[in-house]
């Protein structure tokens, strides 16, 4: 039988870790032949929800499951991690700074790098959803020296798959006819979701539009700022749509992008299209052999090139300060 797959997801006990573990257990994380086991990390007064939730695992009675185990020591929980969901953060509270966010996430983020940088298995992939994502993934990579940098990825899958259906909608298409979809730059609302390169039925996302202002004025704010109007109808932030973000990048991470199609993710900054080298980023990615790639080569207008670089430069300015904290 083939050897389990060591899955560890943080913040198990929260909405997301509550829509992300039953997919795994079932198997949409790495596909119907690969059995996994189960690593939640919590902080100690949240163990006994996730022992909760382990149950409720336990009374799936899923084929593929082949071990839960609740800890809320890092260490324990990254030992010979293959997959690491890095989901449980601290979230921005009433009157709280950028930088005192950062900093807490920090003390999140340094101990759980070390601790994948001590156990983890040699093929770990590590996806940061925990906000700020793309800053704590940074921190986790800077703290875990031995991994390849190119293992620490941060999610944008969720603000790709949410332009998807943005487009489909004004185009009057189906999800599927849409291609190449983009976004650029951090996880927040200054990301830019990009339909310039985007493929619809032999033309290009903006020409099917036709409509700048749309672009401009709906479309692209819409897309950044879907979190806050989930949580305005909802009563409650993203969870089983950032779930199935987080399923489907590693899918495609493990299994490969499909050919003639790319996706979204934030990977280290190799320098491509301006963006400063080291930086966790969203580009325009294929996976081919286990790996990202960047997309090479696409031509980047006025338009575009004023948007990704505002964003990349609020992820600069995020370095500098986590920097600063000593952080990184
Ligand atoms: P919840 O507050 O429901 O759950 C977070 C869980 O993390 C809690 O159970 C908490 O005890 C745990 N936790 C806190 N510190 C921890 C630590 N040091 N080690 C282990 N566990 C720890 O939040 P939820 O709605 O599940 O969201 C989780 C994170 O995802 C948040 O940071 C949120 O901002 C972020 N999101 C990111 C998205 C993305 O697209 N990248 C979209 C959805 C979501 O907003």
């Amino acid at each position: 039988a083939q050897v389990p797959v060591n899955v560890t997801v943080t913040g198990a006990a929260g909405q997301i870790g509550y829509a992300l573990l039953f997919r795994i257990a079932s198997g949409q994380l790495l596909g119907p032949d690969t059995p996994v086991k189960l690593r939640l990390l919590e902080i100690p007064q949240a163990v006994k929800a996730a022992e909760g939730t382990a149950m409720e695992l336990d009374d799936c009675a899923f084929p593929l499951l082949k071990g839960i185990d609740i800890f809320d020591d890092a260490r324990q929980a990254f030992d010979g991690v293959n997959i690491a969901l890095l989901v449980g953060a601290r979230p921005r509270t009433k009157g709280m700074e950028r930088g005192d966010l950062l900093e807490a996430n920090g003390g999140i983020f340094k101990p759980q790098g070390e601790a994948i940088n001590a156990g983890a298995a040699d093929d770990v992939r590590v996806l940061v959803v925990g906000n700020p994502a793309n800053t704590n993934a940074l921190i986790a990579q800077a703290h875990a020296p031995d991994v390849p940098a190119e293992r620490f990825t941060a999610m944008t899958r969720l603000d790709h798959n949410r332009a998807l259906t943005q487009l489909a909608k004004k185009l009057g298409v189906d999800v599927t006819e849409i291609k190449k979809m983009t976004i650029w730059g951090n996880h927040s609302a200054t990301q830019y979701p990009d339909i310039f390169h985007a493929e619809v039925n032999g033309t290009t996302g903006a020409k099917a539009v036709n409509d700048e202002a749309w672009v401009r004025d709906e479309f692209i704010p819409t897309v950044a700022k879907r979190g806050a109007a989930i949580i305005e109808a909802r009563g409650a932030s993203s969870a089983a749509s950032a779930a199935n973000a987080a399923i489907d990048h590693v899918y495609d991470w493990v299994n490969g992008t499909p050919e003639g199609d790319w996706t979204s993710a934030a990977i280290p900054s190799d320098g491509s299209y301006g963006v400063p080298e080291g930086l966790i980023s969203s580009f325009p990615v294929v996976s081919r052999g286990g790996r990202w790639e960047i997309v090479p080569d696409l031509e980047i207008d006025a338009f575009s090139r004023e948007r990704i670089d505002a964003s990349v430069q609020e992820l600069s300015e995020e370095r500098e300060a986590v920097r600063k904290l000593g952080l990184l």
